[in-house]
């Protein structure tokens, strides 16, 4: 412990990621580290959940780690680790189970749109905010920085700290979210009404990696609306707004301050396809260099991956203490 304020997040390595991860939380990811004490980890056993090929799952397990140091994440900075190289993980997540109620897990909307479009639906998929709440509390965090789809997930979270602390003794720090002001829910460009996600495929989903051609043509074809008006207005102009959060995002300004400086659609569309890709060319730069030495990745999630189970490890033991579990070896 460092005194500073601990940061933690993870993303699934689901495939490539895309501008709503950046926007909604890698950047925030990179800001975070430069004064928090920050722990970042690729959360592969939630990517199990939909049970994915293993050897995809092991390739986009190294492509979201390259990833996180391409967008900027200094492992001399953070600790960057995959979540399965720290079993603590998975052991807390099991306590947590005990302690999150059935009908807390049934009304996750994630749950319930993810549930809706899959054949089979696992247990994990369903116990995943414990899961969640595990990778968390472990680092004793104060803070979450995720997109706004993640809300309800890390309110849960700190209810579950709450009622292990009451049933058991203080045991956990209660963490908070952060979720940024601009770029917080960044929607499908074909489908406005949709956010943004790896699994869901679309033509509207814009990748991080994606060549810059494309993904000017993306912003061309971006569904709007049939009037002729810039507006920031989420509920009535979906497809409008998320372009103005989109520029707003990539530029540091408000969508509102944005929509005035427009009259037009084509303007705009043309404008934030500028704004995106500036602001991801360097990021495909980096990502070509990395993976070209993946020695050097596994050589950065080893070194994280023994950081983080120093506190998670020391985590555990007070959790099955104040439980009442026996120690594992005697003392
Ligand atoms: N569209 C989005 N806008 C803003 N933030 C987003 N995030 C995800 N989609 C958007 C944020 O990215 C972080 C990591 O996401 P994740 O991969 O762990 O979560 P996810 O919700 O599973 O991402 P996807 O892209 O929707 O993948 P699938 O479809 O596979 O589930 C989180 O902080 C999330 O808020």
């Amino acid at each position: 412990m460092t005194g500073v304020a601990r940061v933690f997040s993870g993303i699934q390595p689901s495939g490539g990621m895309h501008l709503g991860n950046l926007l909604g939380a890698l950047r925030n990811w990179v800001a975070y580290q430069h004064e928090h004490d920050a722990v970042y980890c690729v959360v592969d056993l939630h990517a199990l959940t939909t049970a994915p090929d293993p050897d995809e799952l092991r390739d986009n397990t190294l492509a979201a780690a390259a990833m996180l140091l391409s967008v900027g994440i200094d492992p001399d900075r953070s600790t960057l680790f995959v979540q399965s190289s720290v079993s603590e993980h998975a052991e807390l997540a099991w306590m947590m189970e005990c302690t999150v109620g059935f009908g807390e897990l049934r009304r996750m909307t994630q749950f319930k749109d993810k549930s809706d479009r899959s054949e089979f639906v696992s247990a994990g998929l369903f116990t995943y905010p414990a899961l969640q709440a595990s990778d968390i509390l472990l680092y004793d965090t104060d803070l979450v920085p995720v997109g706004d789809d993640q809300r309800q997930h890390i309110e849960l979270c700190r209810d579950i700290a709450e009622r292990f602390n009451r049933r058991y003794g203080d045991t956990f720090t209660v963490p908070a979210h952060v979720i940024p002001t601009a770029g917080a829910r960044v929607m499908d460009l074909q489908n406005p009404a949709d956010k943004m996600s790896k699994s869901l495929e679309s033509a509207g989903t814009v990748g991080v990696l994606e060549e810059s051609e494309s993904v000017t043509r993306k912003f061309k074809r971006a569904v709007t609306d049939s009037e002729n008006e810039v507006r920031y207005d989420p509920g009535t102009k979906p497809g409008v707004s998320n372009l103005l959060g989109i520029l707003a995002s990539a530029t540091g300004r408000t969508p509102e301050s944005v929509a005035d400086d427009y009259a037009q659609y084509g303007p705009l569309k043309a404008d934030t396809a500028d704004a995106v890709n500036e602001l991801l060319s360097p990021i495909r730069e980096r990502y070509a260099e990395l993976s070209s030495d993946p020695g050097e990745i596994a050589r950065v999630l080893a070194t994280g991956a023994d950081k983080a189970r120093t506190v998670a490890a020391a985590t555990l033991e007070r959790a099955r203490t104040n439980a009442g579990l026996i120690p594992r070896s005697p003392a």
